[in-house]
């Protein structure tokens, strides 16, 4: 049976625990990281050198990198329909996986943190109302690339949307301005029509 080290709150971890239960694969989750800690122990790091969630082990396969496995889970469980073994199709999600860690993964921590995991006295201010636009401006080109089509790399759910759950579900939940951008709204609605969402997503952000 598969193996997850890391707690389920990790939008990383996260996006491994939707891409199990999309796949129908099972799973044994251990908690790690966050105030479980553990992964900064020998043990621990032996797998992961990162110190970081989620790690999984599938046989005598250890994995790091939470899109990487999302990958690698897809191509070894039926997942063509989430990740396209044909190139071309797959370069629409892998575009949009890379973004992903490239663009709204930063500015979407700095407001996980800012706004979550810091005090009113700690918050910095200038950083957190950077982060929101540098959000914002990212979310916007979603709304763009959704506007003509369900979601992010055709006429249904993928990898694509998988990795970016998390961070979409924290951007509509934050206390914060957000621009008006129908289409993202619409495209995370569809996101929370799959019960795997409300199980592994819709959850309290810690
Ligand atoms: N690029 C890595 C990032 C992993 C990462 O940053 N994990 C965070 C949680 S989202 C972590 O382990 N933080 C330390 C902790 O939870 O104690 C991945 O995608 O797997």
């Amino acid at each position: 049976m598969l193996k997850i080290w890391g707690r389920a709150t990790s939008s990383n971890v996260q996006k491994v625990l939707w891409t199990c239960a999309e796949l129908n694969i099972p799973f044994e989750r251990l908690d790690v990281g966050g105030p479980f800690g553990g992964n900064r122990d020998p043990e621990y790091l032996r797998l992961n050198p990162n110190g970081l969630v989620p790690t999984v082990k599938d046989g005598d396969l250890i994995m790091w990198e939470s899109n990487t496995i999302c990958r690698y889970l897809a191509s070894t469980h039926n997942g063509d329909h989430l990740y396209p073994s044909d190139p071309a199709h797959r370069t629409h999600v892998e575009r949009w996986m890379d973004w992903q860690l490239a663009v709204p993964g930063g500015p979407m921590g700095a407001l996980l943190y800012g706004l979550i995991r810091s005090t009113p006295e700690t918050r910095d201010q200038t950083a957190l109302e950077a982060a929101r636009h540098r959000a914002a401006s990212a979310w916007t080109i979603v709304d763009d690339a959704v506007k003509d089509r369900p979601f992010l790399a055709g006429d249904h759910l993928t990898l694509a949307e998988i990795v970016m759950g998390t961070l979409i579900y924290r951007w509509f939940s934050f206390a914060i301005e957000r621009p008006d951008l129908p289409h993202l709204k619409t495209w995370f609605e569809r996101m929370r029509e799959r019960p795997a969402f409300k199980q592994y997503i819709e959850i309290p952000i810690t």
